[in-house]
């Protein structure tokens, strides 16, 4: 199959603005009548061949993909499939005939923009592609908008599967220390996600993309491997704080005897936030149990970051409570803040539990805490995660 060189010229002389439909039908003569049907309103590319019309795409400037479905040497669907790798948005409009219809189905979840059927009539052709065109610009408006507000992320399944397989890919855990300010000792270590991703930067993205691809599972598996891996040729004893998504402990995974993190479960400290509700997990009591008998401890994370009310604290009844860094900050100057951890930390201490309080980014903040009886501190101020294990500075 060759390029048709005469087709693409044709379309290269026109400088427009109309916008340009890619056309791809190994049929020549099926060909031209789309471009027949369509050229009164849009700009043509026609492709008999879909690997040249992929590299098409692949420059830019398309505004919507018009293709059949059976083609010899790559489907529709697989174009569409090779299409969602660039771009999560371009509409790929498919024409099928009734011998098709079953593979087309399959597309739907490659976000397949329509089906048209054969024979194709011109009206409808041209109204799908007209909307098709406005529907991308749209999305790309979208798109934009995302990204000035720092949230971009991919829309349809394909991309998300995608970025999420290269940002695991890149996964790496950082550690942060925790530590006891009055002794000048670290007390342990928060493991921290991280990925070395564009597309999915922060353990925020990449975690609510593996939440949507039902992947958490999966991703918690990773971090829990990672987590060991460094203590294997490490001195360290301090404890390890492993954060755990409430999903997931329900995973077997979490207690088989037989993985790494099980065998160092005495000094592990399993940290369940307090952002995501405990409700909707079956036999949370339960499960917990099983953890405290292989030698887990909890911690409840992020308090006061998101209203959880009693019933975390009531099913999970955790060993360690770890301040949101939201009231640290500026701690020293708000009366009302420095009033709640104080009331916090004796209530805390009364009922057993120990405190720890997360985002220490100043000396001021430091010393209030200190102040209130918070002793075990955790925040730049004493070191950013990294590469395992970071040593903390006392300063001044
Ligand atoms: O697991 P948790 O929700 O507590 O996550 C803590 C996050 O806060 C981590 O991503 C960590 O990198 C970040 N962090 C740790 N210390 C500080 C700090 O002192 N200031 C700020 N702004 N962020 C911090
Ligand atoms: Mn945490």
């Amino acid at each position: 199959m060759t390029i048709a060189a005469d087709e693409r010229a044709l379309t290269l002389d026109v400088p427009s603005s109309r916008p340009n439909i890619l056309v791809v039908d190994d049929d020549r003569f099926v060909l031209a009548y789309l471009r027949r049907c369509l050229q009164t309103e849009f700009e043509v590319s026609a492709y008999t061949d879909p690997e040249y019309a992929l590299e098409y795409v692949r420059q830019g400037g398309v505004s919507a993909v018009l293709s059949d479905v059976s083609m010899p040497r790559m489907s529709g669907i697989e174009l569409l499939k090779a299409v969602r790798g660039y771009d999560p948005d371009l509409p790929v409009v498919l024409i099928t005939g009734a011998r098709t219809l079953e593979d087309a189905t399959s597309a739907i979840e490659y976000g397949v923009f329509r089906y048209i059927a054969k024979p194709p009539d011109a009206a409808e052709l041209r109204a799908t592609l007209q909307q098709a065109t406005q529907l991308y610009r749209l999305a790309r408006m979208k798109r934009q908008a995302l990204e000035l507000s720092g949230a971009a992320g991919a829309s349809d399944r394909v991309g998300l599967e995608l970025s999420f397989e290269s940002a695991l890919a890149s996964v790496w855990v950082a550690f942060q220390p925790i530590v006891s300010v009055s002794r000048r000792t670290i007390f342990g270590y928060e493991a921290l996600l991280r990925t070395r991703d564009a597309a999915l930067p922060t353990p925020v993205t990449l975690l609510d993309a593996a939440e949507r691809l039902g992947r958490l599972r999966q991703l918690g598996r990773m971090v829990r491997r990672y987590v060991t891996k460094p203590l294997e040729n490490a001195q360290q004893q301090a404890l390890l704080f492993v954060n755990l998504h409430p999903r997931d402990l329900t995973d077997p995974d979490l207690v088989d005897k037989d993985s790494p993190l099980t065998a160092i479960a005495h000094r592990v400290i399993l940290e369940i936030t307090e952002r995501s509700p405990l409700g909707g997990i079956d036999d949370v009591q339960r499960h917990v149990a099983m953890l405290r008998e292989l030698g887990y401890r909890i911690a409840i994370d992020d308090l006061g970051a998101g209203y959880a009310g009693l019933t975390s604290f009531a099913l999970l009844e955790p060993e360690i409570v770890k301040i949101d860094m939201s009231l640290t900050r500026g701690v020293h100057r708000s009366p009302v803040k420095q009033k709640l951890v104080a009331s916090l930390s004796t209530l805390c201490r009364d009922m057993g539990m120990t405190i720890v309080v997360e985002g220490v980014e100043t000396v001021e903040e430091r010393d209030t805490l200190a102040g209130l009886g918070c002793d075990l501190l955790q925040g730049h101020l004493f070191a950013v995660p990294g590469p395992a294990f970071p040593e903390p500075a006392w300063e001044p």
